[in-house]
């Protein structure tokens, strides 16, 4: 079925919606759960008690601040701290404080595929950090990779925190980390966040709250297709479903269609039907080890300098080089 209506698919937005419907098995990327209304499921998400994460890495970056911050620190020059996915900076202003404290030389320069998340965080420091020396973007991660390598003046410190790689596949983590390391000097750092294995139970639960948070948070996506591109989603009628795999440490979202629908979707003038029980998958969570990092490491030609952990070892941040 082909029309001659101007109905392009002008947005990468508008274009993987169209893919993914197109699909099958259909899904829908999960960077699309970030609007003003995701921003704010996720940061109750974070408040859970079931989501153990930034609990986890707020943790190790209080116990260790001093040590991160000194590993970050460049006398001579300074330094250019670049966060990938930065959200609401929470975690990031453990450090932030620590290295105005101390008198670094640096410029924080927080990315963010939010536009609502990179502009509250800018307000907030402006207001909470006012002599820090704030540079923040919007852009996603592939987008943001070649622009990396303008920062080569001085040392650049690259952060992404809260496991937010565990949303890639490791054929494209380990692209994503090659393009990192590829932007990277000898002198440079890259500390990241990864999830480790851990009971599956504990896992599972938190992706899988009682009180349907991440099922709102992952619904949103298909909100955002109503309201952007003119979609007709009954979202009420999809069932937020969760598994995790112990075997490829991997835990999976998907929307499953309670009865048989038939979706339209304006804008990119895309008719789909949903068989009952018919799955949409929205994300994926991967969890880790240090072997699996190892490897993700060396395959991405990295080193890892040193990794610090939680009391409980549900979570560790690495210093890759
Ligand atoms: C922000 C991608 C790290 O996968 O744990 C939380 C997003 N999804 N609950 C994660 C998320 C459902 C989160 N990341």
């Amino acid at each position: 079925m082909t029309t001659t209506f101007t109905t392009s698919l002008d947005t990468t937005f508008k274009k993987e919606v169209f893919e993914g419907l197109s699909a099958f098995p259909k899904y829908l990327s999960s960077k699309y759960f970030y609007d003003k209304k995701g921003d704010k499921l996720f940061q109750d998400i974070m408040a859970m008690p079931e989501y153990y994460l930034t609990g986890c890495e707020f943790q190790i970056l209080s116990n260790h601040t001093e040590t991160i911050g000194e590993l970050f620190r460049d006398r001579e020059k300074g330094l250019d701290l670049i966060e990938l996915g930065a959200g609401d900076g929470k975690k990031t202003k453990v450090l932030l404080k620590y290295m105005t404290k101390n008198n670094f030389n640096f410029v924080y320069k927080p990315i963010d595929i939010s536009e609502n998340a990179v502009e509250l965080l800018s307000n907030n420091l402006a207001i909470e950090m006012p002599i820090l020396n704030v540079d923040a973007e919007v852009g996603e991660y592939f987008e943001v990779l070649e622009r990396l390598k303008g920062f080569n003046k001085r040392k650049k410190v690259i952060m992404v925190l809260g496991s937010n790689i565990g949303n890639l596949k490791h054929p494209k983590a380990i692209e994503f980390l090659s393009k990192l390391k590829e932007a990277m000097l000898s002198n440079d750092l890259l500390f990241m966040g990864f999830d480790q294995k851990k009971n599956p139970q504990t896992i599972l639960n938190a992706y899988n709250d009682e009180t349907g948070i991440t099922e709102a948070f992952n619904k949103n996506v298909l909100t955002r297709i109503n309201r952007e591109i003119g979609g007709n989603f009954e979202v009420e009628k999809f069932k937020h479903w969760e598994v995790y795999d112990p075997e490829t440490a991997t835990a999976k979202s998907f929307l499953v269609a309670t009865e048989p629908m038939q979706v339209t979707v304006e804008k990119i003038n895309l008719t789909v039907n949903f068989e009952k029980w018919e799955t949409i998958h929205t994300e994926i969570s991967q969890k880790y080890d240090d072997k699996i990092v190892s490897w993700l490491a060396e395959e991405s030609g990295l080193e890892i300098v040193t990794s610090f952990s939680d009391d409980k070892e549900y979570y560790k941040n690495y210093v890759f080089r």
